[in-house]
């Protein structure tokens, strides 16, 4: 999609930085680290929202999903916990319309995440 932030970012149009690359999926850091680590992971293929999944498209998401948070977890000790937020919709705060996922790090109660 021609105008689409995160297919730019997949293209290598817009600069971001890069966590895990496969044929189907990118991790790269959100330009916004709600906590240090804050990743999201994208489907390449340009789709909206979860609605729009087919389920090869999940297979090829999901299976990622843990090994991405795995990587992110063993990358610091203080890393304590995870939370992974998909949001859909603009009800639901999705601000970004090519579905990701949030993969955020968790410090402490007082990591500025709620
Ligand atoms: P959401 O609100 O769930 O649609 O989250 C969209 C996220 O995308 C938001 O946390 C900020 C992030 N984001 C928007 N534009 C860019 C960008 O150009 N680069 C990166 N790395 N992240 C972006």
């Amino acid at each position: 999609m021609s105008d689409c932030v995160f297919c730019k970012i997949i293209d290598g149009e817009i600069p971001s930085y890069t966590i895990y690359e496969d044929e189907y999926v990118k991790a790269f850091l959100d330009i916004s680290q709600a906590t240090p680590g804050h990743t999201l992971v994208v489907p390449k293929k340009h789709v909206a929202n979860i609605y729009e999944y087919d389920e090869k498209l999940a297979e090829q998401v999901f299976s990622r999903i843990p090994k991405i948070a795995r990587a992110i977890q063993k990358s610091a000790p203080d890393i304590l916990g995870m939370n992974i937020v998909n949001n859909n919709g603009e009800l639901a705060y999705q601000s970004v319309f090519h579905s990701h996922f949030h993969l955020i790090p968790r410090y402490s109660e007082n990591d500025g995440f709620s």
